[in-house]
C-alpha cells in the first residue's frame, strides 16, 4: 500500500470475560490496534496538491518535504501526487529548482455542481411512470427490448445518495466512500446527488419513476457538502477512490470548475486507462467555454437541450448551457423529475447537472446491449456509436452548441440489432 498516511495511534485494551465449560476466565487482555488516519477535514482543507510525472519523482520530492517537515497528509494511490497540508518557502524553492517539473496548485473550494437553483420544486408522482427526459433518450423503448443496463455499474461522484429511497435503494452495488467523512455511508449531504441517481438509474419497481439504465448498479463516492461545493482536494481524493475500484462503467460526473488542475488531469487519464467511459457537464455558464473535467478530451462533455417530443426541429440548446469545440452531447437538463428526498419524495432540477446521467445511463445500456450482443465494449466504440446515433439538432452535423445532438439509445438499439441481424 502507498498510502503513507495511516498513523496507528490508539492502542485499545478491552478486558473481556468468557466462559468455557462453566469456567470463568477473566482478565483476558485483547491488544486491538486501531487504524487512524488523518481526519477528512485536514485532507479536504490542506494548502496544497503536490504532482510530478513519475513515481521516481515523486520520492525525490517527499524526500525534499521530509526536511522542512512538509510531509503529506495524503498520498494518492494512483498517481504521482500529494496532498500537504503546508510548504515552507524553502521547501517550495527547493521543489522548483528540481530538473523536472513539479505542479504545485493551490487547494481552493472551486467545483461546484451546476444547478440553476438549488432549491427545488417538489413533484407528486402518483404512479409509476417515464419522466419526459427519459422519454426523450428513448431509453422506454430500448427498455421493452431488454437494454437496461443489466450487469453494469454507474460510479456518481458527487453529493452521496439517500440509500433508503424506493426508486435507490435496490440499485446499491455498495463499496460507497464518502470522502467528507471518511466513512462507506452514503447519506446525501445535498439532494443533487439523488436526484442525479435516480436520472440514471431509478428503478422499474411499480412507483416513482424509471432511469435511463434501471437495471445498472450504483456506487456512489461523495465529495460535494450541503452548499454544492467541493475542494481541489475533495475531488482529487474522489477520482483516486475511482481509480482504485474495479469493474467501474461508467462514471457521471454532474460538476466542475473552469480551471485546470494538474492532478485531475493526471486522474482522468488514469482512469480512460482503465476502459472507464466518463461523461460530465459543460457548466451553466451561458457561455463558449466548457468547464473541467468535461473539457479534457478523455470526457464525454453533455450540454442541456430545450426539448419537445413532438417537435424535434424546435429543440435547441438551453440559455444557460455552455458550449465549446469539446461539447459531445445533448440531453434534457430542464425541468426534470428525479428522486430527491426520504422514502419517496421526487422533485424537478435544472442544470447541466441535470442531463449528464442521462448520458451516463445510455452508455450503461449501451454497453450492456452491444457486450450481449457480441460487439466490442471499448470506449472508443462505444462512444462513436453513441455519437453516430445521436438525433441532429441545430446547424447540420456536429456543431459547437449541440455538439452531436441529442443522445437516442434505441437509435443505438436499432443499430446493434441491424449489425448483428436481430
Ligand atoms: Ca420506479
Ligand atoms: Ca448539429
Amino acid at each position: 500500500m502507498k498510502k503513507g498516511t495511516f498513523i496507528f495511534l490508539i492502542l485499545t485494551f478491552s478486558l473481556i470475560s468468557f466462559s468455557i465449560f462453566g469456567c470463568e476466565y477473566n482478565s483476558i487482555y485483547i491488544f486491538e490496534p486501531e487504524e487512524e488516519t488523518v481526519a477528512p477535514e485536514v485532507i479536504l482543507n490542506s494548502k496544497y496538491i503536490i504532482s510530478v510525472n513519475d513515481d521516481e519523482s515523486l520520492v525525490i520530492v517527499q524526500e525534499i518535504l521530509k526536511k522542512y517537515y512538509n510531509e503529506p497528509v495524503y498520498v494518492l494511490e494512483n498517481i504521482p501526487s500529494i496532498i500537504v497540508d503546508q510548504l515552507s518557502k524553502d521547501a517550495r524553492d527547493e521543489l522548483n529548482a528540481l530538473s523536472f517539473s513539479v505542479y504545485i496548485e493551490a487547494n481552493e473550494t472551486v467545483f461546484s455542481i451546476p444547478v440553476i437553483d438549488s432549491l427545488f420544486e417538489e413533484t407528486s408522482v402518483d404512479s409509476e411512470y417515464y419522466p419526459i427526459n427519459i422519454l426523450r433518450v428513448g431509453a422506454d423503448k430500448a427498455h421493452a427490448v431488454g437494454a437496461d443496463g443489466n450487469g453494469t455499474i454507474i460510479l456518481i461522484i458527487d453529493s452521496g445518495f439517500e440509500p433508503l429511497h424506493q426508486d435507490l435503494k435496490d440499485r446499491s452495488q455498495g463499496g460507497h466512500y464518502d470522502i467528507l467523512e471518511g466513512d462507506e455511508i452514503p447519506n446525501p449531504s445535498h439532494i443533487h446527488g439523488s436526484h442525479v441517481a435516480g436520472i440514471a438509474l431509478g428503478s422499474i419497481n411499480g412507483v416513482g419513476i424509471i432511469g435511463v439504465a434501471p437495471e445498472s448498479r450504483l456506487i456512489s463516492i461523495k465529495c460535494f457538502n450541503s452548499s454544492g461545493g467541493a475542494t481541489v482536494a475533495a475531488v482529487v481524493w474522489a477520482l483516486d477512490v475511482a481509480a482504485s475500484k474495479k469493474d467501474i462503467d461508467v462514471i457521471s460526473m454532474s460538476w466542475g470548475a473552469s480551471k485546470n488542475f494538474y492532478a485531475i488531469q493526471l486522474l482522468i487519464g488514469k482512469l480512460y486507462d482503465q476502459r472507464v467511459i466518463l461523461v460530465a457537464a459543460s457548466g451553466n455558464g451561458s457561455n463558449r467555454g466548457i468547464i473541467y473535467p468535461a473539457k479534457y478530451a478523455e470526457v464525454i462533455a453533455v450540454g442541456s437541450v430545450i426539448f419537445q417530443n413532438d417537435n424535434p426541429d424546435q429543440e435547441k440548446r438551453a440559455d444557460y448551457s455552455s458550449y465549446g469545440p469539446e461539447l459531445e452531447l445533448m440531453a434534457p437538463g430542464t425541468g426534470v423529475v428525479s428522486s430527491t428526498r426520504f422514502r419517496d419524495e421526487y422533485g424537478m432540477l435544472t442544470g447541466t447537472s441535470m442531463s449528464v446521467p442521462n448520458v451516463a445511463g445510455v452508455f450503461a445500456v449501451v454497453k450492456q446491449y452491444a457486450r450481449d450482443n457480441g460487439l466490442p465494449t471499448s470506449q472508443e466504440y462505444l462512444r462513436d456509436l453513441v455519437r453516430r446515433n445521436a438525433d441532429d439538432i441545430g446547424v447540420l452535423g456536429w456543431d459547437e452548441e449541440t455538439g452531436y445532438g441529442v443522445v437516442n439509445v434505441f437509435n443505438v438499439v436499432l443499430e446493434i440489432n441491424s449489425l448483428v441481424g436481430n
